[in-house]
């Protein structure tokens, strides 16, 4: 029987089929092929002896969080606690392009006092690379219509760092999912980290992922696929004076032409480039 992986508990697996949860077992021999089942894995099973058989093969699949074959990329920030940074939705969204995964920004907590003038430089300076951004509260649900009607037919794994409100938005989508939700802690200056497992919710003809938050900047991008994978850099990438130029010292530069003629945004070179700093190098290089 096929069957879809929802969730994985304590070696068990959630497999979905036909409207109905069994909870299986990997085949042993998986183990020595080296295959791992997870999440969002379409599988063949047996429904009597509840062992998955077969693991069908992924349009997609990322590490950060563990999941196969979502069709789209819901970046979370809030406004506030923890406060929107620019230097980790670019790096995100790097993160999507580089598995080829399209990826919309959504933005909570606007009930909470914030700044008018950082929403709007939020939204232009994303607007700028053709990524949507969605403004919402979770509690009050403004916004929140807008943001259903993104899920609808589509594999959606939502991602973000711990407390930014990723179960909470799920929540405020269906209350019935009831998704548990931390606290954010002042004294660490972070969420607790409440969702500790990846779990697939059917929504829309689609499903929604709840995945466990990141604390920082957990995702090591290399330097190289900075270069290639920037949001907005991505199709300039081979096409300055060096090959290999990761758009930092290079001479004849065109992304820091862009930039100079203001085609880039400062803000987006500017994390760029501190993204870059913190990045380690993929192959060794010959400097220039
Ligand atoms: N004021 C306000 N608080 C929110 C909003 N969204 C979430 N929160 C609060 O933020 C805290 C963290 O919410 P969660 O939904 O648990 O965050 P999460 O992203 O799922 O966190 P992890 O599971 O740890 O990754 C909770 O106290 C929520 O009540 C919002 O739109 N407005
Ligand atoms: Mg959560
Ligand atoms: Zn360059």
């Amino acid at each position: 029987m096929k069957g879809l992986i929802v969730a994985i508990t304590c070696g068990l697996y959630a497999i979905e089929a036909e409207g109905v949860i069994y909870k299986c077992k990997p085949r042993g021999i998986f183990r020595n092929q080296g295959i791992k089942p997870v999440v969002g894995d379409n599988i063949e099973f047996d429904p009597n002896e509840l062992v998955i058989e077969n693991v069908y093969p992924r349009t997609s699949s990322l590490k950060r969080p563990l999941i196969a074959n979502i069709s789209q990329i819901i970046l979370v920030f809030s406004l506030k606690e923890p406060d929107f940074s620019y230097l980790l939705a670019f790096k995100y969204l790097t993160y999507a392009n580089m598995h080829d995964i399209k990826a919309k920004l959504v933005i909570t907590k606007i009930d909470k006092e914030h700044d008018k003038k950082l929403i709007n430089e939020i939204k232009e300076t994303f607007a700028s690379i053709n990524v949507e951004t969605y403004f919402i509260s979770n509690k009050t649900k403004e916004g929140l219509e807008e943001v259903k009607a993104l899920f609808k037919d589509e594999v959606s794994c939502i991602m973000g760092q711990t407390g930014v409100g990723k179960s909470s938005l799920i929540n405020a989508i269906d209350s019935n999912y009831e998704r548990a939700v931390g606290e954010y802690s002042m004294a660490l200056g972070r969420g607790k980290h409440q969702t500790k497992e990846v779990i697939l919710l059917p929504y829309q003809g689609g499903y929604i992922a709840d995945t466990p938050g990141f604390s920082s900047l957990e995702l090591n991008l290399y330097k190289e696929d900075l270069a290639a994978f920037y949001p907005g850099f991505t199709n300039l990438y081979n096409k300055c004076y060096f090959a290999d130029c990761l758009h930092l010292s290079e001479n004849r530069c065109l992304v820091k032409e862009k930039v100079h003629n203001g085609e880039i945004s400062n803000l987006a070179y500017e994390c760029y480039k501190k993204l870059s700093e913190e990045a380690i190098f993929k192959k060794e290089r010959y400097s220039k």
